[in-house]
């Protein structure tokens, strides 16, 4: 096929042509000069010069900044950078393109061997989105992914989900650039300013050196209790220039904050010697703290609750142990990151925060100074003492080899006793539960717009032999799982937007499919309309990236959340409720997410109506998610 030439600007082809000739003169400054000289005497490029690169033609359009030196660059900065991340085990660096880190960019895709692997770079396309999928992957996998946002527009688009995050206590690394040379709009003396109320730590270092501790500072500071959102905020010259002494300081992994021998011995007694003891189990850190907390549990036959129904990181839902037990008389409790208990173990509330960081601003978006904690932190009862303020997944291996070493033979021998005792109540509640849920999930099955429950029925056996994580809030969609499937995995459900903000569940869905992906694991994703709306270019980063997921939409064709306050207030109001559907509905004309789907380049079916039709649907759906195709259901559903 003939090449097909281009027609620039003079300019635009001038610098795209240095930059060729800059890639292929490693010596000499004179030869390169030659190469620019014959290429600008004309005005297209002849055949076999190289082409202006797509970012040179953009430049050419706006405000050009002032014409780089043409100069070799054989170990720039930003490859220290990416090795930086690398070296923490970063999986993931996520981006909407920003020429603010352009040389971090250029970096990740070609430094290294292989190049673009941990971490892979993923396309995003709004940098709210960006921060989301890493909020849903670190909620997956209990460890942060990088978000890459463009120098002050950028980083605040990402703010609602930086706030989220922040608000969930989840670890999100992200990088900002400052590029001071390019559009004076896109820079700021102190960029981390705009989200610092919400964000754990910040740092804006002037070097290299300094750039590359930071980094591993952000990561320490994302994963150690309260977990949240860091951002190291990097000048695009020193990501571009050359770095030929610089070193990657070794890394030290950080500490966290556990109870003192004393304590740990005191609880280690105290569940020993009950006769009852009950393990409260919130929401752990990591994978391995749910390891832990099991280890426990079992070791001295506690009967225990769990969250995870509700939220990722706790006790597997049918372990024999997890329930009420035979007898709900506790005489001993221990709490672990949840009140409610004689002895609870919790990380420290955000408002340490302030021990951490430079500039201070603690009271932000429900934080009440002084109280040691959120607002309204959903579902925690007092505790009948003060919390030992100790991150509970680190604390646990203190408890266990206490327990270990206080333990007697005729101990051992009544938790053996105990423990049988607990799983068959807890079994018989199990089943008992399970019967009543089925019996009352039956209501309006047959009926059309599809009952919500029928979504979540129809799809578990489906899902029950593969290893699945429900990505999605489902609150708004009945919520119908924690009675229907065993959530026995860290990741097997990810809980609510974390501050309740709308434009979560489709790219904290993208996040959990990134953690899905090589791990032979599968993402189902219960998607409101209202939600996807804010921005469905995830779809197609989910389609690009082939992720294992399958986006079921319960369309119900309104910001039903809204439409029902409005509709209350017009009742309280006398009023009547014939316009109650103005502004929180989603019609005239309904929107066809197949067809948005479609667009996007995914897969996709609907809208479905009849109920009868759902099931083989969400079969192909799910066939189509574990060859790596994404997959969307338009289901139109009753309104919650
Ligand atoms: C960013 C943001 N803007 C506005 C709101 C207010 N809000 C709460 S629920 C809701 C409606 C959500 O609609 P949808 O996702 O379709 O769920 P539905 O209520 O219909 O089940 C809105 C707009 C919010 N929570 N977050």
């Amino acid at each position: 096929m003939a090449k097909k030439k281009m027609s620039i600007g003079r300019r635009g082809f001038l610098k795209g042509a240095a930059a060729g000739a800059a890639a292929m003169v490693t010596t000499t400054a004179p030869l390169v000069e030659a190469q620019v000289q014959r290429a600008g005497s004309a005005s297209t490029p002849p055949d076999g010069a190289p082409a202006p690169t797509p970012a040179k033609l953009d430049r050419e359009a706006g405000n050009v900044r002032p014409p780089a030196a043409v100069r070799t660059i054989t170990r720039p900065g930003s490859d220290l950078m990416v090795q930086a991340v690398r070296d923490l085990g970063i999986e993931y660096a996520v981006a909407n393109p920003g020429s603010s880190f352009e040389g971090l960019q250029e970096s990740f895709i070609n430094y290294g061997n292989p190049p673009n692997k941990m971490p892979e770079w993923i396309t995003a396309l709004h940098e709210e989105s960006a921060v989301t999928m890493a909020h849903g992957y670190a909620k997956a996998e209990g460890k942060p992914m990088l978000a890459l946002l463009h120098g002050t527009i950028g980083v605040q688009h990402a703010a609602m989900s930086i706030y989220q995050a922040y608000y969930d206590r989840v670890p999100v690394v992200m990088i900002a650039g400052n590029d001071l040379d390019f559009i004076p709009a896109h820079t700021a003396h102190d960029m981390a300013a705009m989200v610092r109320g919400y964000t754990k730590w910040d740092a804006e270092p002037k070097d290299l050196d300094g750039v590359l501790t930071a980094i591993q500072r952000a990561y320490n500071e994302a994963i150690t209790p309260p977990m949240g959102p860091t951002m190291v905020v990097i000048d695009s010259d020193i990501q571009k220039d050359n770095a030929p002494n610089a070193k990657i300081p070794t890394y030290k992994a950080p500490t966290f904050p556990t109870i003192d021998s004393t304590h740990a011995r005191e609880v280690a007694k105290g569940l020993l010697q009950a006769q009852n003891p009950r393990i409260n189990v919130g929401r752990l850190r990591t994978p391995e703290g749910v390891k832990r907390a099991v280890e426990l549990a079992e070791l001295v036959g506690a009967s225990t609750t769990t969250a995870a129904t509700q939220g990722p990181m706790s006790f597997p839902q049918t372990h024999p142990l997890c329930g009420p037990g035979a007898d709900t008389n506790y005489d001993y409790t221990l709490g672990l990151e949840t009140g409610g208990a004689q002895v609870t173990i919790e990380g420290p509330p955000l408002a340490k925060v302030a021990e951490v960081r430079d500039k201070d601003n603690i009271d932000f978006g429900g934080i009440k100074p002084g109280s040691g904690g959120r607002v309204g932190r959903g579902g925690r009862g007092p505790a009948t003492a003060p919390p030992l303020e100790a991150d509970a997944e680190a604390s646990l291996p203190l408890i266990i080899e206490q327990v270990k070493s206080q333990m007697t033979g005729d101990q051992k021998t009544r938790i053996q006793e105990r423990s049988a005792k607990i799983a068959k109540a807890n079994y018989d509640a199990r089943v008992t539960a399970l019967e009543q849920a089925v019996e009352s999930k039956r209501a309006g099955w047959n009926g059309s717009p599809i009952a919500t429950a029928r979504i979540y029925a129809e799809l578990w056996p489906l899902i029950m032999h593969e290893d699945w994580c429900l990505s999605s809030p489902s609150n708004f969609s009945g919520g119908h799982h924690a009675q229907l499937w065993e959530h026995n995995k860290p990741y097997s459900y990810l809980g609510g937007q974390g501050a309740g903000g709308m434009g979560y569940g489709a790219p904290a869905s993208v996040g959990a499919g990134l953690a899905a992906r090589d791990r032979n694991r599968i993402v189902v994703n219960v998607q409101t309309d209202g939600d996807l709306n804010y921005a469905p270019g995830v779809l197609w980063t989910a389609v690009h990236h082939k992720l294992p997921m399958l986006t079921v939409m319960h369309n119900n064709r309104a910001w039903h959340q809204e439409y029902m306050f409005v509709d209350y207030m017009a009742g309280v109001r006398g009023r009547g409720n014939e316009r109650s559907y103005i502004g929180s509905t989603l019609r005239d004309p309904f929107l066809d997410y197949a067809k948005m789907a479609g667009g996007y380049g995914m897969a996709a079916e609907g809208p479905i109506t009849d109920p009868a039709k759902l099931s083989a649907a969400l079969k192909r759906g799910l066939a189509s998610a574990k060859r790596g195709e994404p997959y969307l259901i338009d289901v139109i559903t009753q309104p919650r």
